[in-house]
Parts: structure tokens; sequence; C-alpha cells
């Protein structure tokens, strides 16, 4: 179970409830619709990937991506409903006490939009005992998608950084010759570990790219730098959990 995430860091899961993932993706695609004022089609992928016909600058751009997240986190509980529709894959790496993020980052990717993501990785800052669930609501592939280095190579890239901190262009071949765009169908997931190096390119396929990506973690692993109460709700406890956290609340807290 789980043998590649091990290996690379990083695995491309099939959702266990694909209903669930597209009544998902149904919500958002309504709510994008209604925020751009237009009528929806019988197509919702095609929806999506058009989406960026509704805008005529990148701020507008990113005006909406914004809107969209304040307006799902509102109506859906994103961290639970992700977790339910990947947990055969989740929840033996981050074990029955979870801590979820309690607000997904949504990424709007339209073609050739001039702010893809940066590379970097997200621990240090978050917590090496993360796992980041990356979530497409369209195809992605080539550069609508996002480039992942492995655990092998994000590792050498590391140690590169720490030996010659001025080489920028070492650290660009290492890149150049290893960063894999991932190839993630609507229908299935990114899971990749928090030390990974990744980032994006400029957009080039012609369809716009919106994706989510959310963070896991085992409620009693090591928080990162943030604070974790800021940033995670409780997902779930075990029943043993349940009896331990009572009795610390009642015989030592109080
Ligand atoms: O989707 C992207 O382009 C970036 C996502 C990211 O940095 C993350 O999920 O940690
Ligand atoms: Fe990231």
């Amino acid at each position: 179970m789980n043998s590649t995430f091990s290996k690379n860091g990083f695995e491309i899961i099939k959702a266990d409830d694909l209903p669930a993932l597209n009544e998902l993706q149904k919500h958002v695609r309504d709510i994008s619709y209604k925020l751009i004022g237009t009528e929806t089609s019988e197509n919702i992928i095609g929806d999506l990937n058009s989406l960026h016909k509704a805008f005529k600058s990148p701020e507008d751009a990113n005006t909406f991506r914004l809107k969209l997240t304040s307006q799902l986190s509102s109506q859906v509980d994103v961290g639970t409903k992700v977790f339910e529709i990947f947990r055969s894959k989740l929840e033996p790496l981050v074990g029955p006490d979870i801590l979820v993020q309690k607000t997904p980052n949504l990424v709007f990717q339209p073609p050739e939009y001039p702010i893809p993501t940066e590379l970097h990785r997200d621990a240090p800052a978050n917590s090496p005992y993360e796992v980041i669930v990356w979530l497409p609501f369209v195809d992605c592939f080539n550069t609508k998608s996002m480039y992942v280095l492995d655990r092998e190579h994000s590792q050498i890239a590391a140690e590169h950084i720490k030996q010659n901190p001025d080489d920028k262009n070492g650290f660009d071949e290492i890149l150049l010759a290893h960063a894999a765009l991932m190839e993630v169908p609507f229908g299935s997931a990114l899971i990749f570990w928090s030390g990974l190096f990744h980032g994006s390119i400029v957009n080039k396929e012609g369809e716009s790219r919106l994706s989510l990506n959310i963070r896991y973690k085992n409620l009693f692993s090591p928080a990162g730098m943030k604070d974790q109460l800021r940033y995670f709700n409780i997902l779930q406890t075990s029943q043993l959990t349940d009896l331990g956290l009572d009795f610390q609340y009642r015989e030592q807290f109080r």
C-alpha cells in the first residue's frame, strides 16, 4: 500500500467516491458561473475549461479566484468532503487522528496567465508531516498541470542549494532534467509530501486550469513553523484519543 508514495513522495490516486467528486465539481462550476454571470451548459468540464473567456485581465481572474474560494468554503465543508472522497489512500498515511487545513487554496491558471506558481516546497515553514491533496476540476496535463521533483531529486536539489547557495544554474539544471509535469485527469488527485519541490509554468494548453489544494496531518505529528491552530481544524479522532483528551481535560488541564 502506498509504496509509490514512499519512494517518490507523490502518487496519483483515483477517487474512492466518484459521484461525490462529480457533485463537488458541479458545485464549483455552478458557483463559478454565477460569479461570472453566464449560463451553464450540459458539459460541466467544458464550462470549467472555458472559464478564462470571462476575464479580460489577470487581476480579474485573481479576484474571481478569491471570491470562488470564499463562497465554496462557506457552502461546502471541503476538508471533510475531499478526505471522504480519497479516504482509502489518505487514512493510512495520516492515521485516525487528523488535522485538516481550515480553508482550501484554489488555483486558477487561464491560458497564458502570466503568474504561474513559483518553484517552492511547502516544508519547511509547513510541517514535513503533511500530505497535500492537489485536486483538479478539469483534466490536467502538460503545461496546464504542475511539475514535481520526486523525493530523491528534491533531496539532491536541497543539498545543492545548501552547498552552492549562489549557483542558480546548477539548481535549474537539476530541475530541468528531473521535474515532471503531472498528468492528473479529473476523477483523480495528486497527493504529495510537503518536502517535494514543485511549481508550474505558463499554461499553453488553450484551456483553463482550476484546481484546489488542501493539507492533512496527524494531530500528534510535529507542527511546522506556522501556528497550527490558526491553519488547521481537527477532522477526526480515534476512540482512544477521545478518552485521552477527556482525561487530560478533566484531570490535567483544569
Ligand atoms: O497548483 C499549483 O500551481 C500550486 C499548488 C501548490 O503549490 C501546492 O499545492 O502546494
Ligand atoms: Fe506548494
